[in-house]
């Protein structure tokens, strides 16, 4: 078997012939791999438990990491949606893909891995979260949510145009895909299939059946929640912090709904999410929160115990959102292993970025910091790939194109700036030259949450970033003595050298991936 196991690899001609003549059992087993790829939006590792979580368990997502691999450096290129989803349809940076925030459209014309899936023989299917504003192109099957979509009674486009679903989106999100994956795809051909769930997004909505499932549940503070912040200029600017009013709404966020109430983002809530429940689920819904409400408004929190009370009410809520999220993952699991599947498809799971789940006392994402520049990556893998375990390469989003071409046993275009991870999986070792370093770059500025525009390069040890636009700050990390980035370095005596070092590293990082911004910044 092994001695085969590049078998895989090669290129569509062989596939026809291959199909044309073999049995479809035999067939199914020579053919190119099926590729499952799982995209969550803002679920972070800390909320894991294959990655240690302290916080949760998420048995289904466990069982991916443990039928494979669980990378320990994986990150995106933007840390946000839309920038995200081009990047992994690009294989490119924002800047050469032009997707460089959630505002801007998309341009669907561009070359995309679907559409080169396609060309190799692949049926492709995209359905839940698209968040790409242009319309799908070079997809046999798609059922988008429009924009960020809701978690109740969700409206979804397709190519025939809107369509509402009864019930709850994570489910039906799943229940789309094994509905194509059963009954709409042509089973004698390999597939792709792009399955985007909403969750966990904010306003972080449970599903009715889950709100009572961590109510003994007290999650601990991260040791950093009341970080000040000290030297950190942007971090002193953002707008994404639990224990602001402003910044994360007790009626939007935290469904502290009272009448006569009105706070910054109530009308988001009333309007919206909290208007689309039907009254059965309203009434499962405002069973569960009425009591809380009273409480909290009866309690009249101040100061750190107003924040320490949010911070609990957020983790509870995402948490009961991620309940569903990981039953749903198990679904799908069980389908390809029903339908003996495991053996020709490869299940990847990730997210659109990583998020802070109150480290430096924050929500949302963004930043270059840890927490946000890096994302969940798990693989389960049929038996033939060597690999298993750990694997700490650093690795990105703009991977995933190049990946999945060469798992189609397709030319991956010269154009497209990540690079495969086969090599990854399929050898124990990995090889010498992998790459040593990583580009970011964030641009939604001014905007929601206030987070400034910044790019910057991260090593094995280090990480340098550069904030500009309105401010001119530099910020140097030792990730090995600092792990939660607390402490700039920039600067500072005793760090000229590896200072040097990064500054060399990021431009030739910026020549490489041909960032203009260099122009703006040379180095
Ligand atoms: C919404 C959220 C923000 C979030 C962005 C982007 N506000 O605007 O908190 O940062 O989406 O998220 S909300 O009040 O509408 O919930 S992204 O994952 O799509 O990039
Ligand atoms: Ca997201």
């Amino acid at each position: 078997m092994h001695s085969h196991s590049l078998k895989f690899l090669y290129p569509l001609a062989g596939v026809t012939v291959l199909s044309a003549c073999g049995s479809s059992k035999k067939m199914e087993q020579s053919r190119p791999l099926n590729i499952v790829y799982i995209m969550t939006d803002d679920h972070t590792r800390q909320m894991m438990s294959c990655y240690g979580s302290p916080h949760i368990q998420t048995p289904n997502l466990d069982r991916i990491a443990n039928g494979g691999v669980r990378f320990t450096n994986a990150f995106v290129c933007n840390s946000i949606s839309g920038p995200s989803r081009a990047a992994l349809l690009t294989g490119k940076h924002s800047h050469k893909n032009g997707k460089l925030d959630n505002h801007t459209s998309f341009d669907g014309n561009q070359q995309t891995v679907q559409e080169l899936l396609q060309k190799a023989g692949y049926q492709t299917a995209m359905v839940g979260k698209w968040h790409l504003e242009s319309d799908p192109q070079h997809l046999d099957y798609w059922e988008i949510l429009p924009g960020q979509g809701y978690y109740y009674n969700p409206d979804f486009i397709t190519p025939e145009g809107r369509k509402q679903h009864h019930g709850y989106v994570t489910d039906i999100i799943t229940d789309l895909s094994l509905d194509w994956l059963e009954n709409g795809r042509d089973k004698e051909k390999p597939f792709v299939l792009f399955l985007h769930h909403k969750a966990a997004h904010r306003n972080w909505m449970p599903d009715t059946a889950d709100l009572r499932y961590y109510d003994n549940k007290k999650f601990e503070l991260p040791g950093n929640f009341f970080d000040d912040y000290a030297g950190r200029i942007a971090a002193q600017q953002q707008e994404m912090s639990i224990a602001s009013d402003h910044d994360m709404d007790v009626v939007n966020d935290l469904k502290m709904l009272r009448p006569g109430v009105k706070t910054r983002l109530s009308q988001a809530y009333t309007n919206g999410e909290y208007a689309r429940l039907d009254s059965a689920q309203k009434k499962v819904w405002d069973a569960y929160y009425q009591p809380l409400i009273n409480d909290f408004y009866a309690s009249n929190l101040q100061g750190n115990e107003l924040a320490e009370w949010k911070y609990q009410r957020y983790m509870h809520d995402y948490a009961a959102t991620i309940k569903s999220l990981d039953e749903n993952i198990g679904r799908v699991l069980d389908y390809l292993e029903k339908n003996n599947m495991m053996e020709n498809t490869i299940i990847v799971y990730t997210s659109d970025q990583g998020f802070y789940m109150g480290e430096h006392g924050w929500f949302d994402k963004r930043f270059m910091y840890e927490e946000s520049f890096s994302t969940p990556l798990i693989m389960q893998l049929p038996s033939r790939f060597k690999q298993h375990g750990d694997i700490p390469q650093l690795v990105q989003n703009i991977d995933f194109a190049p990946t999945m071409l060469a798992v189609a046993g397709a030319e991956t275009p010269s154009d497209i700036q990540g690079v495969s991870l086969l090599p990854l999986l399929e050898n124990e070792k990995a090889p010498k030259d992998w790459r040593k370093s990583l580009y970011y770059h964030y641009y939604e500025f001014p905007a929601e949450h206030m987070v400034k525009r910044h790019f910057g390069v991260r090593t094995d040890r280090y990480k340098l970033i550069h904030f500009y636009n309105d401010i001119d700050e530099w910020e140097l990390f030792d990730l090995q003595t600092d792990p939660h980035e607390m402490n700039n370095l920039y600067g500072k005596a005793g760090y000229e050298n590896v200072t040097k070092e990064l500054k060399t590293e990021l431009k030739k990082l910026q020549e490489q991936y041909d960032d203009p911004i260099r122009e703006q910044f040379p180095l």
